[in-house]
């Protein structure tokens, strides 16, 4: 793995409806993240925060069912060229949410530098929505369907190319909340889920195991996109969307050393931490102790 990690954090709360998911990189930071690092001996850069622009009143964007759409596509641009860069830098970029809306900005900013870039989408949801689609109009459940190309064109068009990644080299870990039209994209395109049924059965060792042999021969770098809303609420209470039924922390924690064992990971980013909805910063915390394992704690 990349001993190179360069930090961003990106506090973006326009993707959905509860405040305080701003608040996550801090949260996540407070938690230990930078000292828990440094032990397993990465270099670690902290780039600060994205500065994300402050919503307009009365925009006409809630028409389109897309709300937030110029604020968040403008704060994307801005991430996009600060996770290009940091690639660029042949450092490995770890960002920080936020609501989920960002992993369009990582990707964008990731993708240009991969043929076939693989990702992980560790979630309860899909995140396939499009304003056709969403029952909301909250961003934060599209961004895997606007890395796809699908979607607004202010959206799918960050960084100014696109897609950024391919359907066949995605893998949705955790699912368990599914609106139809994202079921009728996820057969139309072939896209891989283990839904909680799935790794119920299987267990989560096969689950990933799986997930490694599928990506390794396709894809020449993988994105880890976690969003903490794929554990169960009882272990990760701090989040905006939470979803019954998810994935322990010791399953997490397992799948992060399987990752962390196979090298694939070439960037990663945690979201979806809102402290205002936490217990005692539990869920940063959680967020914090992934990453660890993530980044070989446990194999010292
Ligand atoms: N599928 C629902 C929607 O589109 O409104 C809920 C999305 C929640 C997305 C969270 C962050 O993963
Ligand atoms: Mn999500
Ligand atoms: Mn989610
Ligand atoms: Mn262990």
């Amino acid at each position: 793995m990349n001993k190179q990690l360069s930090v961003i954090g990106v506090p973006m709360d326009l993707g959905q409806m509860r405040r305080g998911v701003d608040m996550g990189p801090s949260a996540i930071r407070y938690a230990g993240m930078v000292e828990r690092l440094e032990q397993l001996k990465y270099n670690i850069e902290d780039l600060g925060d994205i500065e994300i622009p402050r919503p307009k009143q009365n925009t006409d964007e809630k028409e389109d069912n897309l709300r937030n759409l110029n604020e968040i596509a403008e704060g994307s641009r801005r991430l996009a060229k600060a996770v290009d860069e940091v690639v660029e830098n042949k450092r490995f970029p770890l960002v920080l949410g936020g609501d989920h809306s960002i992993a369009m900005g990582t990707l964008a900013g990731v993708a240009k530098h991969y043929e076939n870039l693989g990702v992980i989408w560790y979630d309860a949801h899909g995140d396939l929505n499009t304003a056709d689609s969403s029952p909301s109009g909250n961003i934060h459940g599209m961004p895997l369907a606007v890395s796809l190309g699908i979607g607004h064109e202010k959206l799918t068009s960050i960084h100014d190319y696109e897609p950024k990644i391919k359907p066949e080299n995605i893998v949705i870990i955790g699912a368990r909340s599914l609106d139809e039209g994202e079921r009728v994209l996820i057969e139309e395109k072939g896209i891989k889920v283990y839904t909680m049924h799935e790794v119920d059965r299987m267990g989560m060792t096969q689950v990933v195991e799986e997930t490694v042999d599928y990506l390794k021969d396709r894809t020449d770098g993988v994105h880890l996109s976690l969003d903490l809303d794929g554990l169960d609420p009882n272990e990760a209470p701090g989040v905006g969307t939470p979803v019954m039924g998810g994935l322990s922390y010791r399953e997490s924690h397992l799948a992060m050393e399987m990752l962390h064992q196979s090298g694939m990971i070439t960037s990663a980013e945690f979201v979806e931490v809102n402290p205002i909805l936490d217990e005692k910063n539990k869920t940063a915390s959680v967020a914090v102790g992934l990453m660890g394992s993530l980044f070989g704690e446990s194999l010292k």
